[in-house]
């Protein structure tokens, strides 16, 4: 955390058409602070209004302020909007040039869902599911890979529950890919295969998703109503409890009870109907690797099983780029009710995770398309190390 970053010439007092919105952390040290920036803030990119440190978007105005008042923040970003129109700008180009690997740039919604037919004609072991439909109507589809008998354990993993977070999507199904791959050749894969399903549903949130790339690209929940719903605090465990809002407005609304959307019950439904032992729900950013409980201070019942699986993840991932994810308890970031890992293990005795892939920090939601492979090898790397430490 470093507050001498310079922000761009803004020593002086800003102009009033300084449309720009910012994107800062802010280390919170006086709950005062705390109050003013929840209250002068545009949007919250962290997921807590509670923890010890806050990410906000603000606009010129508050950004001066916050200066002013000598408070230490990083800047994420100086203009998010122009973070997004860069980004605009080269998927256009991108898309003309058809760059030479599909995961050389990020993929809209009916790219990744049409990439899934792709792979199971591409294997024996795979074949599309249909796990549901969207708010709007969009199907929610899963690639189900398994060279298993009938009734084998399931391991789920899912990306895209938040619309914003597109590393998650191209993670997801980054690693379906790897794992079709690798099952022609990788003794590893093959056992893996042999004894277990594996179930990648890469966009839990596909009208959000499409939100994001056609409207708004920091757009976080799905599109019910004009307000959305934060899907990850819509799940049954510690449902209502802190870290949610009954607020239809803010980016943490829960719903109006667990549940209450299709999205929530598509995931939920395939992982009521099969014998899942692992759950992996991909997110950015903040390079973190999160176990249960979330909603609740009190230890898990399995928390050494957890937390050692979690250490065994993040140091599978060093070893890939040597990046650091964090594993901790997710209570100890910051508590949220209704969110999908404590579902998993509280109600299907799975090994719940939430991966904050990339960036630590950086600009945050907008990561630039170099990153998508690495930040795949990192998430399978996980996933490889969480099967192999459980013995699946
Ligand atoms: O808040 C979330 O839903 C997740 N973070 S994100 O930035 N991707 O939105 C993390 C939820 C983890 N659970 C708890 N911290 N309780
Ligand atoms: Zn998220």
């Amino acid at each position: 955390m470093s507050s001498a970053l310079l922000l761009h010439g803004r020593d002086e007092a800003p102009q009033p058409d300084d449309a720009r919105l910012a994107a800062v952390t802010v280390e919170i040290d006086d709950e005062a602070v705390r109050q003013w920036l929840l209250a002068e803030a545009v949007d919250l990119w962290s997921d807590t209004d509670a923890g010890p440190t806050l990410s906000v978007v603000l606009d010129a105005e508050a950004l001066a302020q916050l200066q002013a008042r000598g408070a230490a923040f990083e800047l994420l970003s100086a203009d998010i909007e122009a973070d997004a129109a860069e980004e605009r700008a080269r998927l256009r180009g991108a898309e003309a040039a058809r760059p030479g690997s599909w995961f050389s740039e990020y993929r809209d919604f009916a790219t990744v869902d049409a990439y899934l037919d792709t792979l199971a004609a591409r294997s024996e072991l795979a074949r599309v599911e249909h796990l549901g439909v969207s708010t709007q109507g969009r199907p929610i589809r899963a690639l189900r890979i398994s060279d298993a008998p009938q009734g084998a354990p399931a391991i789920v993993l899912n990306g895209g529950q938040h619309a914003r977070e597109w590393i998650s999507v191209m993670v997801a199904t980054c690693i379906a890919d790897r794992l079709v791959t690798d099952a022609q050749v990788d003794p590893a894969v093959q056992g893996l295969l042999a004894r277990n399903t594996v179930w990648v549903a890469p966009v839990i949130n596909p009208d959000g998703y499409v939100y994001s790339w056609e409207s708004d690209r920091y757009w976080r929940k799905n599109r019910q109503g004009k307000h959305g719903v934060d899907l990850n605090r819509n799940w049954s465990v510690g449902f209502g409890g802190r870290g949610s809002s009954s607020n239809k407005r803010s980016q943490i609304y829960r719903g109006p009870h667990a549940f209450s959307e299709p999205e929530t019950r598509a995931l939920r439904d395939l992982i009521v109907r099969e014998p899942v032992v692992a759950h992996v729900d991909f997110h950015s950013f903040g390079q973190l690797i999160l176990y249960p409980w979330g909603y609740t201070k009190k230890p898990a019942p399995d928390l050494d099983r957890l937390a050692s699986l979690g250490r065994s993840m993040a140091a599978a991932i060093e070893a890939t780029h040597g990046e650091v994810y964090r594993p901790m308890a997710a209570q100890d970031l910051y508590t949220a009710g209704g969110t999908a890992l404590d579902w998993s293990y509280g109600e299907r005795s799975a090994m719940g995770y939430t991966i904050e892939l990339r960036p630590s920090g950086g600009n945050g939601f907008v990561l630039p398309p170099e990153q998508i492979v690495p930040t795949c090898d990192e998430g399978y790397a996980a996933v490889r190390s969480m099967a192999a430490q459980m013995e699946l």
